[in-house]
């Protein structure tokens, strides 16, 4: 690491966020780490191992890239690709042992084109009212399992669906998916023999429902330590611990005075003498130039980033004269203060889920285990 901008990955929250999950859910309900997106960012390969190691049973990807890099780094746990992969990959899915997720007779048809040396191992999406990917009626299910049935190349070992609600304050729509949902569950047990596995539950769900979840839930946003939504944050049923923070350092310091100008198209100009401090943190690194006006910690105290966010570097107000090198944090805690990531979501007019995602991989995620650093 050659750079003053880090962002640290706390591991051990990593297994504090699933532990206290565990004991809300019944315990025969099992775990699926939502490692998709880099692990929202956080870094794929060390969190689904710390995952794993914490009491996850499985890992669920969106593409069939990442499951590919979880196998490549001798991960043996079940992996679900949760999205579309086309059907000439299933052969590269069945021989890494990878689940992929099936919703079309359309793909079923492309499948019979090829030859797989062994079945692939696939769960099929049921389309509860999210309106993005699965089945949404009876008859088209059964359509499905009955061709399924006849090809030997497919073996389904799962069913699921997803909420597009279970973070609301109302939960109307909630019901009315968990409805169609056992609706749909019925015709799948009558018609098909084979023993699978459901899970329906993403964080909001496992934490408001956790009695309902079948038999696994899908833990993404509060596996990294944060809230699906202030609703449920608000109903606290669970501490959590936030994974991610970003840090950086101050890399000059200097006096202006007032009536200069800080930055491009000179969008600030000091109202009196200040001091005034450079870090080495820009939209290059996915830090967004709509971060303008927004605070950063300094000796523990919040100080504003003032005129424009470069592609590399920032400029912050400082209440005083500080060192070169003195640490500036981004995201998280500093002395007895603290900028979660829910407030710069909400500066930015977003959720928290896509802060981690947008930072990049310009900023090296450092990894912290039993109070040690480790780099990647
Ligand atoms: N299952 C599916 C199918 C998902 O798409 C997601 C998150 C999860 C589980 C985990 O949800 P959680 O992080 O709320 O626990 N997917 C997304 C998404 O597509 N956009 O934001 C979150």
């Amino acid at each position: 690491m050659y750079r003053e901008t880090w962002a640290e990955i706390n591991l051990d929250a990593i297994k504090y966020n699933i532990t206290q999950i565990k004991e809300k859910l019944p315990q025969e309900t099992g775990i699926i780490a939502v490692v998709k997106a880099n692990a929202y960012g956080h870094g794929l390969v060390p969190i689904a191992k710390k995952a794993l190691e914490s009491g996850a049973n499985a890992l669920a990807v969106a593409i069939l890239e990442e499951a590919m890099i979880l196998r490549e780094a001798s991960i043996t746990a079940p992996i679900l690709v949760l999205g579309f992969v086309p059907a000439k990959y299933a052969l590269l899915a069945a021989e890494n042992n990878i689940t992929l997720t099936v919703f079309q007779r359309d793909w079923l048809e492309e499948l019979g084109e090829y030859q797989l040396v062994k079945p692939v191992n696939i769960h099929i999406k049921l389309d509860t009212g999210m309106n993005r990917i699965g089945v949404q009626s009876k008859d088209e299910l059964l359509n499905l399992i009955r061709e399924i049935a006849n090809n030997k190349n497919i073996r389904i070992t799962g069913i699921f669906t997803h909420f597009a609600t279970a973070d609301a304050k109302e939960l109307d729509f909630y019901y009315e998916q968990t409805e169609r949902l056992e609706e749909l569950l019925y015709v799948f047990k009558k018609q098909s023999k084979e023993e699978v596995i459901v899970h329906v539950g993403n964080s909001a769900a496992s934490l408001r429902f956790p009695e309902s979840m079948h038999n696994y839930i899908r833990f993404g946003i509060s596996m990294y330590g944060l809230y699906p939504s202030k609703d449920v944050r608000q109903e606290n049923s669970v501490d959590l611990k936030p994974v991610f923070s970003l840090h950086s350092r101050l890399i000059h310091v200097k006096r202006i005075t007032k009536g200069e100008s800080v930055s491009y198209g000179r969008t600030y100009v000091a109202e009196k003498d200040e001091w005034i401090g450079t870090i080495p943190i820009g939209y290059g690194d996915g830090w967004s130039r709509k971060l303008q006006g927004m605070s950063v910690l300094v000796n523990g105290r919040r100080m504003p980033i003032v005129g424009r966010v470069c592609m590399d570097q920032m400029m912050i107000r400082l209440d005083e004269a500080y060192e070169t090198g003195t640490e500036v944090v981004l995201i998280g805690e500093q002395g007895n203060t603290v900028i979660e990531m829910d407030e710069v979501a909400e500066y930015l007019d977003t959720i928290n889920y896509e802060i981690p995602c947008m930072i990049n991989e310009r900023v090296p995620r450092i990894y912290v285990e039993s109070g040690k650093k480790q780099s990647d």
